[in-house]
């Protein structure tokens, strides 16, 4: 049985799960907490994809005391070897009585066997299922049960849906506030996903710039896809120039006690990309075979959540294909007009055919609005 002080020590996971955010990408955010008559003894966040798993920080810093135990974990333990040895293992060494978990894990390595690899071995297992969790986590749950990264559109855009002028002007559109608050998408990504036109037209760095990303003194820096069908993209491009974790007190001044390494940046082209930079690397995919085949190669390369930061014209195709789960628009209190361009490019005849999401939060961020639509389907795949 599940009380009301397991939801809230499950809670208090999902919490600490929290702090890895930013910095985990290619693995499941997960807290866990070890509790033995009402008393914490340890808590623990899983910080980095490859480094120990939430279960393992939370036993050391019970300093290894946690007989007899219920441990609260928002992820059920893994039972396989991968970067990490099993949690389930070191659970049951260490003599724990109860395991809360709130939620199952999808990874075919896993799937139940953590649970079950508790149960035989004496230990109580519960799993309430917490929707937090599963928020925090939607972009992972998407790729394991369905090989697709939960991708997010992000647009900046007046009043009245225009987010560039005729002559391509675009920048600065809205206000620093809501530019400041758009990193936090970026920062939570795996990728982000743009077209060579963006990148020819505005050579953005595409880098996460703020401090408070930062997890032991590090921000981490999203995968680079350009969609770039003929290998257009400039070596000199600014986008190249970024680490793949950048130290916080590096971020102002551009100065680096330690050069590491290169962010990766991906050129989805048809062919060759014949003027491809060093650190990039060039996927081939045939024209053909669309957007719904780059989101399965980033799903396949452990992108969990992708955010398109685009022009219209790529913006438009993801809504029209239905390649969308979520998507955060910027309005800032502005009328364009009619010779302006339209957020996203894609055409309906009919009031019936128009692209109808739900949605799911309004706020203001500074003189702006932000809008965040959730899409009334699950992804088209
Ligand atoms: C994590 N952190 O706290 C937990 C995870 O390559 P590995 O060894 O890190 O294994 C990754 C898998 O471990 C992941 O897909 C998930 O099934 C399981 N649990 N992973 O990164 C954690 N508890
Ligand atoms: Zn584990």
């Amino acid at each position: 049985m599940i009380g009301d002080a397991d939801r809230l020590f499950l809670r208090r996971a999902v919490e600490l799960a929290t702090r890895g955010l930013y910095s985990v990408s290619g693995n499941p955010r997960v807290g866990c907490l070890i509790v033995r008559d009402g008393e914490v003894l340890g808590r623990g966040w899983h910080q980095r994809a490859g480094g120990p798993h939430a279960e393992e920080n939370a036993l050391r810093d019970a300093g290894g005391d946690a007989r007899g135990a219920t441990v609260y974990v928002s992820l059920e333990p893994c039972s396989h070897t991968g970067r990490q040895p099993p949690c389930v293992d070191a659970l049951i060494r260490h003599g724990v009585a109860r395991v809360v978990v709130a939620l199952g894990d999808p990874d075919p390595r896993v799937s139940g066997r953590g649970c079950q690899a508790l149960r035989d071995a004496g230990v109580r297992v519960e799993v309430a299922e917490v929707a937090c969790a599963a928020d925090l986590n939607a972009g992972y749950l998407q790729r394991m049960r369905r090989g697709l990264p939960f991708v997010r559109v992000k647009v900046a855009a007046s009043l009245d849906g225009r987010a560039a002028m005729a002559g391509g002007e675009s920048q600065w559109i809205t206000s620093p506030e809501a530019r400041s608050d758009a990193q936090h998408w970026r920062a939570r990504s795996s990728a982000i996903v743009t077209g060579v036109g963006t990148v020819l037209a505005d050579d953005p760095a595409l880098t996460v710039r703020e401090e408070r990303f930062a997890v032991d003194g590090l921000v981490r820096q999203p995968l680079v896809a350009i969609l770039d069908r003929r290998g257009r993209t400039p070596r000199t491009a600014r986008l190249f120039a970024a680490e793949a974790e950048t130290p916080a007190d590096g971020l102002s001044d551009g100065t680096q006690a330690q050069r590491p390494a290169q962010r990766k940046v991906l050129l989805f082209c048809d062919g060759e990309a014949p003027e491809a930079h060093p650190n990039a690397e060039v996927a081939r995919t045939p024209a053909a075979a669309g957007l719904g085949e780059v989101l399965r190669r980033l799903a396949s390369r452990a992108c969990d959540e992708v955010l398109v930061e685009a022009g219209p014209t790529l913006t438009g195709a993801f809504f029209s294909e239905g390649l969308w789960d979520e998507a955060v628009i910027y309005l800032a209190p502005k009328l364009l007009g009619t010779r302006s361009l339209p957020l996203a490019r894609f055409a309906v005849d009919r009031l019936a055919d128009s692209l109808t999401a739900r949605v799911h939060a309004v706020d203001p961020i500074g003189p702006d609005i932000r809008v965040v639509l959730r899409s009334a389907q699950p992804q088209a795949s």
